[in-house]
């Protein structure tokens, strides 16, 4: 009984008009003719937003020709020239973020708060941040080439985000893009194409081709690409490395995760309760570096199990672009039937089920929170990502215990460590197996920390200067000793 407040969507809805609802791709600085495709719809009404084109071979070799003949002067312009560019793109995004949040809100589903407060603004700071690289680059990376021309393929949970993690650090280094946002998830990119040119990026550095898995593919295996980076599931992450084998391109993956949310007798519960609601329903748990797995120690866990329960209940589930609700749909009905499927498989092998009991929207794709207690070993739900709303909680009786439940995993990408204990933190934040550790914290994200994972959860970094040698290859450069005169 609480009076939604909705934020304005005429302006996004303007620009769809603007564009009749069609798009083509962008190659070489325009929008070409929308082709045949497909749609993309409002996850939480059902509703269809666009249609978008289905890239083709000839697409791909389009965009890869443009981002070629853009690469050699772009990566010729002075460090501090680049970064102007970088600057204007960031600054553009803020002047924009409103559009965007919206935008992003409905053809993803997510909360509008979050688009708002997370995503739009943090993948500004991934553009101020790199244009600071790019600024730097002749006296932080001496000896470094960039690459050439990326192929870049993203997942649809953080559709521009991801896009900025990606191009930015790309184009910061004298790089040029082609891009495939995900085919749930197109139209942030397509916004940010028109950005990009009315900001003045030359034509062809930046090109988006639209499409699905085979538009992907074609992107991955195409031969004028020098580096692949792609974030999506670890099954494709498997494909495109198959699929690069042997060719000379460069490859970073950022892929899976199932990560441990590990709470110690001594945490404060209430604040590792908070924090499991940023590990698991934040963006309706479909984040690769959820906190998935609950592991919390013996003496706690029903205290914790209690608290967690009277928790989920409070978690308000709503349209997108409702400002009160604190998670929304997720991505499409078949992922609710794949979550669905995975829990209700749990709790008919035994699982104890944690969810609130209230009315979901009628229309769209909605999940309810929910935490699985004591699920057998050999269910998908125990070790698989389930990627969404959904945590396992499991128990541990040591410290030793917690890192061996931890590691027992074939992903490592993040882990979330609560104790008020440092030293005993700090001794577990060593011991996991995982690129990203967060002690009382979880799902911190920074421009200039690199992130990435370890095991099947991929490699590479994105973010940092640790993610700029990503885009950079050595070159190891040696003269002929001087010669003494005869
Ligand atoms: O991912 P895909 P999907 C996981 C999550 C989810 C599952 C399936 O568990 O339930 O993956 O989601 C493009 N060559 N994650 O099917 O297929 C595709 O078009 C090249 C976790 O959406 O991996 C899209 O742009 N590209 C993940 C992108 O890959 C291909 C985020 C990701 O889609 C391709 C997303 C191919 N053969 C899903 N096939 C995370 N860790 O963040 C597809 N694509």
């Amino acid at each position: 009984d609480y009076a939604p407040s909705k934020e304005d969507d005429s302006a996004a809805r303007a620009w769809l008009a603007a564009h009749e609802s069609r798009f083509g791709h962008f190659i070489g600085g325009r929008f070409g003719t929308p082709g045949e495709g497909f749609d993309t719809v409002e996850p939480a009404t059902g509703k269809r937003l666009a249609s978008v084109t289905q890239g083709s071979g000839a697409d791909v070799d389009a965009a890869v020709a443009a981002a070629r003949k853009a690469q050699k002067g772009w990566a010729a312009l002075p460090g501090h020239e680049r970064a102007l560019k970088l600057y204007a793109l960031a600054r553009i995004i803020q002047r924009n973020a409103r559009i965007l949040s919206v935008v992003e809100a409905l053809d993803n589903g997510k909360p509008i708060r979050e688009t708002r407060d997370i995503d739009i603004p943090l993948a500004a700071r991934h553009f101020y941040h790199h244009a600071g690289w790019a600024q730097l680059q002749d006296s932080q990376f001496a000896g470094y080439d960039p690459v050439g021309v990326i192929g870049q393929v993203i997942p649809w949970n953080f559709p521009f985000l991801m896009l900025a993690w990606k191009v930015a650090p790309a184009l910061a280094l004298g790089n040029t893009v082609v891009l495939k946002p995900a085919e749930a998830t197109p139209l942030t990119a397509l916004l940010f194409a028109e950005l990009a040119q009315a900001a003045g990026l030359p034509e062809g550095v930046l090109n988006i081709v639209t499409g699905d898995g085979a538009t992907g593919a074609l992107i991955a295996a195409h031969d004028g690409v020098d580096k692949v980076a792609f974030t999506g599931s670890t099954e494709v992450g498997r494909k495109i490395r198959e699929a690069t084998a042997g060719s000379g391109k460069s490859l970073t993956l950022e892929l899976g995760g199932k990560s441990p949310f590990i709470v110690c007798e001594d945490a404060d519960l209430d604040a590792a309760v908070e924090g499991v609601v940023d590990a698991i329903w934040f963006n309706q748990g479909q984040v690769c570096c959820a906190g998935s797995r609950i592991l919390v120690q013996e003496g706690v866990a029903d205290d914790f199990h209690a608290r967690l329960a009277a928790r989920l209940k409070t978690l308000r589930i709503g349209t997108s672009l409702d400002k009160t609700i604190d998670m929304g749909a997720v991505i499409d009905p078949a992922q609710r039937a794949r979550i669905a499927g995975m829990v209700d498989a749990a709790v008919a092998a035994g699982a104890t089920l944690l969810q609130a009991e209230g009315a979901l929207p009628d229309a769209g794709s909605f999940y309810p929170p929910t935490v699985l207690q004591d699920v057998p070993a050999t269910c998908a739900a125990a070790t698989e990502e389930i990627f969404g709303p959904v945590a396992v909680s499991m128990t541990f009786r040591t410290p030793e215990e917690a890192v061996q439940l931890a590691n027992h995993s074939r992903y490592g990408l993040a882990a979330s460590i609560w104790s008020e204990n440092v030293n005993l933190a700090l001794d577990l934040a060593a011991k996991v197996q995982a690129g990203i550790v967060w002690v009382n914290c979880t799902n911190v994200m920074d421009a200039g920390v690199g992130f990435g994972g370890v095991k099947e959860s991929g490699f590479g970094r994105e973010g940092g200067r640790e993610g700029c040698f990503d885009y950079l290859k050595p070159r190891a450069l040696a003269k002929a000793p001087e010669r003494k005169p005869v």
